[in-house]
């Protein structure tokens, strides 16, 4: 495992990645990029892709004008690992920081301080940088107890960001407010914020004790500080003015991406936009709620379509729309109950989250990975359905290409340069493999085969994209599986015994890649 040193010290030797013939020819204006990443998300949560309990027009079109492709992967079951792999280009597990796990709100940056993020990557190549919405990547140095009544930082502005406006880590967890440009806004020095995950510092009411000031049961874990009607998990103090309202949150996210779009229109910018549905605790904006045939888990998802929607209306207001790539995904796989008792679970209705893949959040099976995953970008993209692989890992050396930006090869060791696949140059699988990583651990997925070591699983964290499915129901992986997905896309039959060299073979693979920090060549078009 490399030291922050060593890393630098290879950073600064290592080659730069060739940039052969750019994606895009000198003389054109660099693409606007805007990543939105709606959080737990299933691949079957759009009307676009099959479902019919919730209709999502804004996401069925971006989807209609642009390339939606149909193996999507987040790196990892969990938000945390994969936004940074999403940021940095490296599978999270390779880091013995703890970027594995879900951060609380009050943990340090996960993503060390001056490194070539894909924002500062981006901010090389001239473009303006921004990130609105979830972060979860954690915030300060570790070293003192995180204060959010001063300088919220290091933050987004030391990782390549030129702006932020934030939140620190999940709806569910404390503080309950913003962080704009490493300050928490409308904050009222008399009533300081106080934030512990272990003890109960606050006065105020909390879920196990006042249950019936609950607008949604909770369990126990998110049974801390009430704030605004929702128990959160850990508690908080003060900072009553600066505190948000969920109904509220979905504006706020349209409010500052369309100011951040109208103020950088004339000149490149990245703009990474952190959804903050359908996560708990789910809670619809009036406008919203009622409207789906599944319940509130699908007024959310109604609610993230707005959001797109409101962007993408933004873009055609300000003529962007033809030169701007926006990619859309989910930071992991959808959950029905993850904590709060809101229906969800009673209210699917039939509706399948995974698109009746197996598992969720959480777990390496493909319902806890697989997601949505659609890139637009009119000049370049024409329309269509793909089923070759990409993953939300290569979006550094895929933007990077088209930006035109060299960077060292070691910068982002697990990220393949996909332009010639997102934007139609080759009907060729580019990334034939990709490691999945769950709380349990990590699965290989090559070609249609697809390997599990056997793992401790979830450890029975949250429940179901299958509810229905009682086979579904054990997360524990005792022993090894193997699975063939052309032929059992749901991995619904472990044929590792009738198939012992293709399990060693992808095993292989696996520890391979776990001891090679840098990824195989990049593969040619
Ligand atoms: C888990 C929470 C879950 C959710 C998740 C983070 C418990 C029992 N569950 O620890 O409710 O907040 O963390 O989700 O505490 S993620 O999408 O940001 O990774
Ligand atoms: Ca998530």
């Amino acid at each position: 495992m490399k030291t922050p040193l060593t890393l630098l010290c290879t950073l600064l030797l290592a080659p730069l990645v060739a940039i052969s013939a750019p994606a895009v020819s000198k003389s054109e204006p660099k693409p606007n990029i805007i990543i939105i990443l709606a959080d737990d998300l299933g691949p079957g949560d759009m009307s676009c892709a099959g479902a019919t309990k919730i209709k999502t027009p804004n996401l069925d079109r971006l989807a209609g004008e642009g390339v939606r492709f149909k193996q999507g992967y987040a790196p990892s079951a969990t938000c945390t690992p994969s936004r940074y792999s999403m940021l940095t280009g490296e599978y999270a597990w390779r880091q013995k920081v703890k970027v594995n796990s879900i951060l609380d709100g009050d943990a340090p940056l996960c993503i060390e301080p001056g490194r070539l993020t894909l924002p500062a990557l981006l901010h090389q190549a001239g473009y303006y940088t921004g990130v609105v919405g979830k972060w979860h990547l954690g915030l300060g140095d570790g070293k003192t107890k995180l204060d959010f009544n001063g300088e919220v930082k290091p933050g987004p502005l030391d990782i390549g960001f030129d702006y932020c406006h934030i939140i620190p880590a999940t709806v569910d967890r404390v503080p309950s407010v913003w962080v704009e440009n490493d300050k928490v806004p409308n904050l009222d020095p008399a009533d300081p914020i106080i934030v512990s995950y272990i003890n109960n510092i606050s006065e105020e009411p909390n879920g196990l004790d006042q249950p019936d000031l609950l607008k949604q049961g909770a369990d126990k874990q998110h049974s801390g500080t009430i704030i605004n009607g929702i128990s959160r998990i850990g508690y908080m103090k003060g900072g009553h003015s600066a505190r948000f309202k969920d109904e509220e949150l979905a504006t706020k996210v349209v409010a500052k991406s369309v100011e951040y779009i109208e103020n950088h229109k004339d000149e490149p910018f990245f703009l990474s936009v952190g959804l903050f549905e359908p996560h708990v605790p789910r809670v619809a904006d009036p406008p919203f709620v009622g409207t789906s045939q599944c319940g509130v888990r699908g007024d959310v998802i109604h609610q993230v379509d707005w959001q797109v929607g409101e962007i993408m209306k933004t873009l055609d207001r300000l003529d962007l729309a033809k030169n701007t790539i926006i990619i859309f995904s989910s930071d992991n796989g959808p959950i029905l109950f993850d904590g709060y008792y809101d229906g969800s679970v009673e209210d699917l209705n039939g509706h399948q989250p995974a698109g009746g893949l197996r598992g969720w959040k959480y777990l390496v099976f493909e319902g806890g990975c697989r997601v949505p995953f659609i890139v637009r970008w009119p000049e370049q993209i024409k329309p269509r359905v793909s089923d070759q692989m990409i993953s939300l890992v290569d979006c550094y050396a895929t933007l990077a290409k088209i930006a035109g930006q060299e960077f060292p090869a070691s910068a982002a060791p697990d990220s393949l340069d996909l332009s010639p696949v997102v934007l139609g140059k080759t009907d060729k699988n580019l990334r034939d493999h990709t490691v999945l990583h769950g709380i349990g651990g990590l699965a290989i997925r090559k070609g249609d085969w697809k390997y599990i070591p056997a793992s401790a699983g979830a450890g029975g964290m949250g429940s179901g994209a299958n509810a229905a499915d009682e086979r579904f129901a054990a997360a524990t992986i005792p022993n090894p599986m193997l699975f063939n997905l052309a032929a059992d896309p749901n991995e619904e039959e472990n044929i590792i015994e009738k198939n012992p060299e293709k399990a060693a073979e992808l095993a292989k693979e696996l520890e391979t890649i776990k001891n090679s920090p840098i990824v195989p060549p990049q593969p040619k078009s």
